[in-house]
């Protein structure tokens, strides 16, 4: 089996520090929490912006503040740059990131309910449109899915000549108003990709690590993080994100899978140049 990937998604756009301190707000907090993670084990970095007192942000100041900051921290480790953003920012907002050129950008692959009256808006432009911009700027895609919906989109997309290999997936799992993270949703998931493809999971909430050591198993690859789930166990906030990631790493040395450092990682996922 492949080594194993791991992402860690510091700290998201909608979980605050209310709800753990552990998340990471200001450019200190955020180097620091990837240090953490990347020293753990995790080869990617999922990266969203806040302002100091945890207001989504987009500002390509912010951005760029948070990767040289990353990047001191740890010179080798691939930033993965939200297009997602938060709730309610639009595309160009969400695209702002993709202007400095990271490696790797998330690429949201179709809408859905997010939980009270909230909508994550990816309408089928969308995903055309940030999919063109980040393939002309040769910023690597992961594609998130929310649903099997979004995997048949992108398929569709690539079909008719929109969006291009190399397919990598992220399967997001457990939000309210996508799938849940069953054994069974990520099996259906995991069986309706070509054989080229290459996935992660990422369980939202309780999900978290039940899907982590599935995908452990079947060769996939994995996320945790503070943006996806605030517990380390049941009723027990996690300190760090480092903690989530160790707990991974774990896991996969129980079942004997090897974990790929950033250069592995680049290579397993077939990316196409290091910077
Ligand atoms: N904050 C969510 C609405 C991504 O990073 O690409 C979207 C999100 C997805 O987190
Ligand atoms: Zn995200």
């Amino acid at each position: 089996m492949e080594k194993l990937i791991i992402t860690c998604a510091l700290t998201g756009a909608e979980v605050t520090k209310l709800q753990n301190p552990a998340v990471p707000y200001t450019v200190d907090e955020m180097a620091a929490s990837a240090y953490g993670a990347y020293s753990a084990g995790a080869s990617i970095i999922h990266l969203h912006a806040r302002e100091d007192d945890g207001r989504p942000a987009y500002r390509i100041e912010r951005f760029a503040e948070l990767i040289a900051a990353i990047r001191m921290k740890c010179p080798d480790v691939i930033i993965q740059v939200t297009t997602g953003g938060a709730l309610g920012m639009s595309r160009n907002e969400r695209l702002a990131p993709t202007d400095l050129l990271p490696e790797m950008a998330t690429l949201d692959c179709g809408t859905l309910n997010f939980g009270g009256d909230d909508i994550f808006i990816n309408t089928e432009n969308d995903i055309k449109h940030m999919g063109q911009v980040l393939e002309s700027k040769q910023i690597f895609k992961e594609l998130e899915c929310f649903e099997k919906g979004h995997v048949d989109t992108v398929l569709r997309l690539v079909r008719q000549g929109y969006l291009h290999a190399p397919l990598h997936f992220s399967f997001v799992l457990g939000v309210n108003g996508g799938m849940t993270g069953e054994e069974r949703d990520f099996i259906f998931m995991k069986d309706s990709l070509p054989k080229d493809a290459t996935y992660s999971v990422a369980g939202i909430g309780r999900y978290e690590f039940s899907l982590a050591e599935h995908s452990i198993i079947h060769g996939g690859h994995v996320r945790v993080g503070l943006e996806d789930n605030l517990y380390l166990e049941k009723g027990v906030l996690a300190k760090s994100n480092a903690e989530l990631v160790k707990k991974v790493a774990g896991m996969a040395e129980r079942h004997g899978r090897l974990i790929a450092n950033p250069d592995e990682a680049r290579s397993i996922l077939g990316m196409r140049k290091v910077k």
